[in-house]
């Protein structure tokens, strides 16, 4: 039995990772402030875990999180492009600040590996699809900028001081849990809601941007690969984390109507600044060098995630 910290355990993709765990009978301790987790997410598993209400911005709260820990998962942050737009300082403090002080403690505190939550959006808007690893970075909005900022961070920790870290670059995660109610949250929560209410949903922009949209099991079995999988193959790297399959906004929300039985069409609304068109993942070298492969496919993915929340509204 290993005990993991995770940082962001309040919020969806940390607080999935945190069931998966318990249900391995491994150790978690988790972290969150709050501010863009929620409490819910957590109750019903509150009581297995060592919960700590904390931001990691407080370095001394971080250094006591680490203190005993084998693996840190790194979740914690602000997501959201349109927010960072709005917000470059917070998404900094918080994307780069926080995964720093988070290093530190990890170091100090000698932990086996921290693996991060790292983000597609580090590629930007180059032609070329699919994206893979070894392609130069070309971040658009302060987000992928502070998300790319961290991972360099995390090399820089294996490289200075031989703490191991493995960063996954996520691509669009979606599934139970994710938060539909901030006008920065992810579009499927936003939309698969909005349909289950009968509530028109908005496209930014012509809908025939892509994603390579990518349901919350493949996420975490890529963080279980990354902490396992020898530190040849994983330390210092950088790995996709996706299906290797996109779909357009359009074609997705057909998708929807078919599943949720909505009639409307949805509204249009002026694309985002910061957005990006197309995005698709290379998966080859998390098959490579962690062993990953998708659990569950984009059409599977999204029949679970309606039937959570036809149960959870
Ligand atoms: C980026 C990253 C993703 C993750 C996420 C965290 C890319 C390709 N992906 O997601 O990996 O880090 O940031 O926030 O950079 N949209 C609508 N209607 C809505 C909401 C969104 O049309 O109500 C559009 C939006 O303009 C975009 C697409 O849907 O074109 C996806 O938006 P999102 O906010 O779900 O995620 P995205 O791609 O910014």
């Amino acid at each position: 039995m290993a005990r993991y910290l995770i940082t962001g355990i309040g919020g969806f993709i940390g607080s999935s990772l945190a069931r998966s765990l318990l249900s391995r009978g491994e150790q978690v301790r988790g972290v969150d402030n709050f501010s863009t987790g929620r409490h819910e997410n957590v109750a019903e598993i509150r009581t297995q875990i060592d919960f700590r209400e904390a931001d990691i911005l407080d370095l001394d709260a971080m250094h006591d999180a680490c203190r005993g820990v084998d693996y840190v998962l790194h979740q914690a942050a602000i997501p959201s492009v349109p927010k960072s737009v709005l917000d470059p300082l917070g998404s900094n403090q918080a994307n780069v600040d926080g995964t720093v002080n988070v290093l530190i403690a990890a170091r100090d505190a000698k932990v086996k590996r921290v693996v991060y939550a790292a983000s597609s959006s580090a590629y930007g808007d180059t032609p070329t699809l699919p994206k893979h690893e070894e392609m130069t970075p070309n971040p658009i909005s302060p987000y992928a900028v502070a998300k790319l900022a961290s991972e360099h961070y995390m090399i820089s920790f294996f490289r200075c001081y031989g703490l191991e870290t493995v960063s996954l670059r996520y691509f669009n995660i979606f599934g139970p849990r994710q938060d539909p109610s901030s006008p920065y949250s992810g579009v499927l929560a936003k939309f698969i809601t909005a349909m289950l209410r009968n509530e028109q949903p908005t496209i930014y922009g012509d809908g025939e941007q892509s994603r390579d949209f990518t349901y919350i099991d493949n996420a975490v079995e890529a963080n279980l690969l990354a902490c396992k999988a020898p530190a040849g193959e994983a330390a210092g790297k950088v790995f996709n984390v996706a299906t290797g399959r996109r779909v357009t906004l359009i074609e997705t929300f057909k998708m929807l109507q078919a599943i949720t039985a909505y009639k409307g069409q949805p509204a249009y609304g002026p694309e985002r600044s910061g957005d990006i068109k197309h995005s698709l993942a290379d998966i080859s070298k998390a098959a490579r060098h962690l062993g990953y492969k998708p659990l569950v496919n984009f059409e599977e993915g999204l029949q679970r995630t309606v039937e959570w929340y036809r149960k959870a509204m």
